[in-house]
């Protein structure tokens, strides 16, 4: 079987309800396996929550339910959202699922057996929040970074994995593979950062200080660090162990933020790489979204909420955004006023107007069927040039997952024929019989943008490619005629024209704080 594409998002942690940022990385892996799906090749997109760790069992405790409830109720938030949001995912994880806790164990079974793993008595500093052992390196002015929290000694026994093993060969990979990691300020952080020792990583958890996690399959006084058991998602649902593993791994891309890169740049790799596993062919971190130069994250409380926009806007101008704004290298202030510009300029002002006055000219002058090719001379064959040309531009920039690059490419389409409509004037030509053959020329020219346009938008914004696709009556997207300018055949009857998009007041804000 040919292998998929295949493209995971972060789990994410179920100890509250999903927030922009959650949805902005999920928007942007679907945008990816929907792309590849109009690319005709099989596709496998997986998203997921990570349901174990001392964060969600505090979550539960603080709402009086056991864990697994706690879990049972967050995750038809993350499905709803999903939904709203027009997310196609292929398979959604929940670590607490028996096909993912078998592999966890037989991962680290092996691991084991290799002589990876080894057990010994720490004494040291102990983060709460990060759930991980820190180090007096980490101190600053004499004090841990308030990301920390509380910080408490701790000595206790534990199993920890041999990292420092895989240090050389983790810089030599990163080297030879220069794309591996992206954007490339988040890679030269990573070899940076390994110009120190690596240390080994602690693995495990003693029951008896926390009981909700995977049992290590050789020591069950123990459960498993939550992040081992999180990372395992990538291969415990394509099924590693079985035969159809190989049709799925390497995952083409791991999406993710800035703020989990050690552990899929480091922690990840080392540990496949202990075992025997081929790494994934990229990991990609993009930026953070901001309030006010903050980050946004649940512990601020200072989170959008994506339901508001999707409410007010619809999914498609929240996933235009996410995917036109958010930067990879840079984070992003994340107002409602830009989101407005957005929407009114390049939404309703150039996309909407384009498609529905192109549309609509055609039933007011030619009866709703799509003219001839008329009288079609030098601007035409320009316009012509420019749509192969922004097809060339837009398939390297969506391989590479550069958005904004792919959609500022289609937007120098549309408002070139935005300009051609007000150069050519058809409502001037309909008046002059002389012009009737000119005038089809426009009209078809203007009705085959509007069929190229539905298939470049369609992985962005799939209910305005269905709807621009309806009106054009036509459902094959076949690339080759797009590109060309040549899908429709003459005296092809339209649907209904219908507005996409109707232009907003910027009067209340659909931006809600988090109580
Ligand atoms: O870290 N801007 O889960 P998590 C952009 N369970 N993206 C953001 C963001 C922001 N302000 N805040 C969060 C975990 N994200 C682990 C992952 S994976 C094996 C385990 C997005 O719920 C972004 O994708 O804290 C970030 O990496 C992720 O949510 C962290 O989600």
């Amino acid at each position: 079987m040919e292998k998929a594409f295949y493209i995971t998002t972060p789990i994410y942690y179920v100890n509250d309800r999903p927030h922009i940022g959650h949805a902005s990385t999920t928007v942007w892996a679907d945008v990816q396996a929907r792309y590849q799906r109009l690319r005709g090749r099989r596709t496998f997109f997986l998203t997921g929550l990570d349901e174990h760790g001392i964060k969600v069992q505090q979550a539960a405790e603080k709402r009086g339910l056991p864990p697994q409830q706690h879990c049972d109720e967050m995750a038809p938030h993350f499905l709803a959202l999903w939904k709203a949001l027009n997310i196609s995912q292929d398979d959604f994880v929940r670590t607490t699922e028996p096909r993912h806790k078998a592999v966890v164990q037989r991962f680290l079974a092996e691991l084991h057996s290799k002589g990876a793993i080894y057990r010994k008595k720490y004494h040291g500093w102990y983060s709460k929040a990060a759930e991980q052992f820190v180090t007096e390196k980490e101190k600053v002015n004499g004090q841990f970074p308030a990301h920390l929290g509380e910080v408490v000694e701790l000595e206790e026994e534990n199993y920890f994995f041999r990292m420092s093993d895989h240090q050389e060969w983790l810089i030599r990979h990163i080297q030879e593979h220069p794309d591996w990691i992206q954007p490339s300020n988040r890679r030269n952080e990573i070899l940076g950062a390994l110009q120190k020792p690596l240390e080994d990583l602690c693995i495990s958890r003693p029951k008896a200080r926390l009981a909700w996690g995977i049992p290590l399959p050789f020591d069950p006084e123990y459960v498993t660090y939550v992040w081992v058991d999180a990372l395992v998602n990538y291969i415990s649902v394509p099924g590693y162990g079985t035969e159809r593993f190989a049709s799925f791994w390497p995952a083409d891309f791991h999406l993710i933020a800035k703020d989990i890169l050690t552990t899929h740049t480091v922690y990840w790799p080392t540990m496949l790489h202990a075992v025997g596993i081929p790494m994934p062919n990229r990991i990609l971190a993009h930026g953070w979204w901001l309030m006010e130069r903050e980050k946004m994250s649940k512990s601020l409380g200072n989170i959008i909420s994506p339901q508001d926009y999707i409410e007010k806007y619809g999914a498609d101008a929240l996933r235009y955004f996410i995917c036109r704004e958010l930067q990879l290298a840079n984070d992003t202030d994340f107002t409602e006023e830009r989101f407005l510009r957005r929407f009114n300029a390049d939404l309703a002002n150039d996309l909407g107007n384009l498609v529905n006055r192109s549309l609509s000219m055609v039933h007011r002058y030619r009866q709703g069927n799509a003219p001839g090719r008329g009288a079609a001379g030098a601007v035409e064959e320009e316009i012509c040039k420019l749509a192969a040309a922004t097809f060339d531009a837009y398939h390297p920039a969506m391989e590479s997952i550069a958005y904004s690059t792919a959609l500022e490419a289609v937007w120098k389409l549309i408002a070139r024929a935005n300009r051609y409509v007000e150069e050519t004037a058809p409502w001037k030509l309909a008046k002059d019989p002389a012009a009737a053959s000119r005038l089809d020329a426009v009209l078809r020219l203007l009705t085959e943008i509007s069929a190229a346009l539905a298939y470049l938008v369609s992985p962005f914004m799939p209910d305005t490619a269905a709807k621009i696709t309806n009106q054009l009556a036509i459902r094959d997207l076949t690339e080759s005629r797009l590109r060309t300018l040549d899908l429709l055949s003459d005296g092809h009857a339209l649907g209904p024209p219908a507005p996409l998009f109707p232009r907003q007041s910027a009067s209340d804000c659909a931006a809600s704080r988090a109580k």
